[in-house]
């Protein structure tokens, strides 16, 4: 035999084993019917040797985002974030956060911070919410505060930033798997937005909000499929079903959704608002990240990079390479245009006041209306006004961020019928709650003088002393 021929066989041996060993090696940690792909795609791994992986790589340029915002789109190969122009998909800058090893991982989806000074970064694998200045530095972890919690945060994929300044998270492993984790704006814990397994969700991966149906589309891999919730969390119905591996969906601008499908059949589902499927792109595979661009062509993400394709199915350009990740359109930061005010506003035991009337800049809107959009930078009076408590008023000065007021209304001890006054038709309230001849009160807190939580004997007296002593005082 020939030396060549040995070296032939040699090799093909050795091809055979590889094969063999990975193939035990993927098979132990697979799950039926799912390829190792989509276990890796699912668990955010990210293969150590990675080609093209450059630790080193990524000195940012000086560069401001311009007036129509720019795409960012993470890369988990060389653990960047890199920005995209928002009309052509044309790359402006490979590293617009550069390589961090350190902090990322699995870097998904990057948005701005409420006040719009940082930017935040979901990482699946590390399990946090990395927060990076706006020249591209680390800071530090944003959520959880204080760092990994495997009961909060644990595989997390997609984010939404409401305009109270909550961050919602899609978190589909660890204790708190299955949900959507909300957090205040210095990155606390809020409990979660959607319970887990709500409405059989699943594997879930990204979140649009729709103000006109004021509803949450959810996608989610595990049950295949775009789950719909209202605005409080609650489950309302499956948005469209049979999708095998959802991950990013946005909402077009004439109220269409689009969702691209990572599994086979691979490719992006458009639908009209009510969940009617209209189009599929399949040109490209794959699919993890969607865009609609201003040319009115769409930008998709996969494993090897970021691709331009149009509406004839075509691929038109390939933008950049690099295990792309979910599209996020950030705009530069709102400076001398309007921001958004949003009142959060409590009682003195802490419970949150939701039919609260406020005047805003000399407006009177309807109760509940806490959130105030396109506010000129200034100074603005405002009034907070309830039955059941004392009028608090204030003004808040904007100057370039959006602004949230923490409105806490002081109770009117006493005042039970919460018509503003203390005097003997609150006795006659209590003492018909007391014997049962009424069920509830108007304003309970306000009767309960001692914090006890029931309304008794006590409570009456000390009203009449109240409203005794205040008759004392006039002349
Ligand atoms: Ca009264
Ligand atoms: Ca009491």
């Amino acid at each position: 035999m020939k030396k060549s021929q040995l070296l032939l066989i040699a090799c093909f041996l050795g091809f055979l084993l590889t094969g063999v060993f990975s193939g035990i090696a993927s098979a132990s940690m697979l799950q039926d019917n799912q390829s190792d792909v989509e276990y890796q795609e699912i668990h955010g791994m990210v293969p150590q040797v990675s080609t093209g992986f450059d630790a080193t790589a990524g000195i940012r340029g000086t560069l401001d985002i311009p007036g129509e915002g720019l795409l960012m789109i993470p890369n988990s190969t060389n653990r960047t974030v890199m920005a995209f122009d928002p009309f052509s998909g044309d790359l402006v800058e490979e590293f617009f956060i550069p390589s961090d090893p350190d902090n990322l991982s699995t870097p998904i989806m990057m948005l701005w911070n409420h006040s719009q000074t940082s930017f935040l970064i979901s990482d699946q694998l590390r399990k946090l919410v990395q927060q990076y200045d706006t020249e591209g530095n680390f800071e530090q972890t944003f959520a959880p505060a204080g760092g990994e919690d495997q009961d909060i945060l644990h595989n997390i994929r997609g984010m939404y930033m409401q305009p109270d300044g909550t961050l919602l998270v899609t978190v589909a492993g660890g204790s708190n798997q299955n949900s959507v984790a909300m957090f205040d704006t210095e990155g606390e814990y809020l409990g979660n937005f959607i319970a887990n397994n709500a409405g059989g969700l699943n594997g879930p991966w990204n979140i649009v909000y729709r103000s006109d149906f004021n509803d949450y589309l959810i996608s989610a891999n595990g049950s295949s499929g775009i789950h719909r919730y209202d605005a409080d969390g609650n489950f309302i119905e499956m948005f469209a079903t049979g999708i095998s591996f959802p991950q990013q969906l946005v909402l077009l601008d004439n109220g269409n959704i689009m969702v691209t499908n990572f599994s086979s059949p691979s490719g992006v589902y458009e639908f009209d608002s009510e969940g009617n499927q209209l189009n599929y792109y399949s040109v490209v595979t794959g699919l993890r990240g969607v865009y609609e661009l201003g040319n009115g062509n769409i930008l998709v993400t996969n494993g090897s990079g970021v691709h331009e394709i149009n509406r004839n199915n075509q691929l038109v350009e390939t933008k950049a390479t690099g295990s792309a990740r979910h599209i996020s359109h950030i705009m530069p930061p709102a400076t001398g245009t309007s921001f958004i005010v949003t009142f959060s506003v409590t009682d003195d035991h802490g419970n949150d006041v939701d039919d609260a009337t406020i005047t805003f800049a000399g407006v009177t809107y309807d109760p509940g209306h806490y959130v105030f959009e396109d506010v000129e930078p200034g100074t603005h009076q405002y009034m907070v006004e309830h039955n059941c408590h004392v009028t608090a008023e204030g003004s808040v000065t904007v100057v370039n961020s959006h602004v949230l007021i923490d409105a806490e209304l002081q109770g009117n001890p006493g005042d039970a019928n919460g018509d503003g006054n203390v005097n003997v038709l609150d006795v006659i309230a209590m003492i018909n709650y007391y014997v049962g001849v009424d069920t509830d009160l108007t304003c309970f807190n306000n009767a309960d003088l001692n914090g006890d939580g029931v309304i008794n004997i006590l409570d009456i007296i000390g009203t009449v002393h109240i409203f005794e002593d205040d008759n004392d005082e006039e002349p």
